[in-house]
């Protein structure tokens, strides 16, 4: 079970995680009170689609994204989480990694921090420890306007295994314990297709630090590079990879699609649950 304040996740099954951008250019044109209540009808979507979590972020981390301010972040996140934490059944995940969107998503009814940067900001671990949420630390190498430019590794699942475990162990010392930790391999954050290839392929290894793994693959460009296919064509491959998660032992997938994954999610855990 991973306790995530008011709420709670079985982890002996696999979860499927709904991404929910509250950044502006995930939206096409309207005024602002519209974004918002698409997106807040989006979120009830996912979860009827049989989401467990949603994963609110207020700041692009794909390749060559522009950064936001704090001010900004926590404009589009803070009145998204809590409008959903009146309204929907689930898990509330903030995607950031920004010490006051983290206290403040927090306040206004986050269960669960999401940070592609592992706490690595200043403030960030302090933010984390004095909120008490779980949260799922990310490996990135290098930052997201940059990270794609030629990836270097040499056992690519050893490199982010031991920096895993390094953020483990800094999370552990200021405090927290490993059953408030989640662990992802970060998928397409400074990694090539063989480097994304090998981490799935070897997903199950990362089980042996002792923390629920989560993997995010959804419409990323691995599955672009293995069908040349552009974002909108890469449902199927989409799943594939969500399953291949699964059957490694990822605890949570984090997907854009939520009731085509849900379904073979679903099949998957009636396979992993048989005697
Ligand atoms: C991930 C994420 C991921 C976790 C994003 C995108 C990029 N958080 N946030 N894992 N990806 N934990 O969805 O394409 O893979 S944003």
């Amino acid at each position: 079970m991973l306790i995530c304040g008011k709420r709670t996740l079985d982890l002996s099954v696999t979860h499927v995680m709904g991404v929910l951008n509250v950044t502006p250019d995930s939206f096409s044109d309207g005024g602002e009170f519209a974004q918002f209540s698409t997106a807040l009808d989006h979120a009830q979507a996912m979860v009827a689609a049989g989401a467990s979590i949603i994963d609110v972020g207020g700041e692009s981390t794909r390749p060559g994204a522009e950064p936001v301010s704090v001010q900004q972040e926590l404009d589009r996140v803070v009145p998204m989480i809590e409008a959903l934490s009146s309204r929907v059944d689930a898990v509330l995940s903030v995607d950031t990694s920004t010490p006051e969107v983290m206290r403040e998503a927090a306040a206004a009814g986050a269960h669960l921090l999401n940070d592609v940067r592992a706490l690595s900001r200043p403030g960030a671990l302090d933010a984390a420890v004095e909120v008490g949420l779980p949260i799922c630390l990310m490996h990135m190498k290098g930052q997201p306007g940059t990270m794609q430019h030629n990836p270097v590794y040499g056992d690519v699942v050893a490199e982010v295994k031991e920096y895993l475990a390094q953020r483990i162990e800094a999370c552990e010392r200021a405090g927290m314990n490993r059953q408030q930790l989640l662990i992802d391999p970060g998928f397409g954050f400074g990694k090539t297709l063989s480097h994304n290839l090998a981490l799935l392929r070897r997903l199950d290894e990362f089980l042996e630090l002792g923390c629920p793994v989560m993997s995010g693959l959804s419409r990323k460009s691995m599955i672009g590079d293995i069908l040349a296919k552009p974002v909108k064509e890469r449902l199927f491959g989409s799943i594939s990879t969500a399953v291949i998660a699964a059957m490694k032992g990822a605890a949570i997938v984090r997907v854009h699609d939520v009731a085509e994954t849900v379904d073979a999610i679903r099949v998957v855990n009636a396979v992993k649950q048989a005697t």
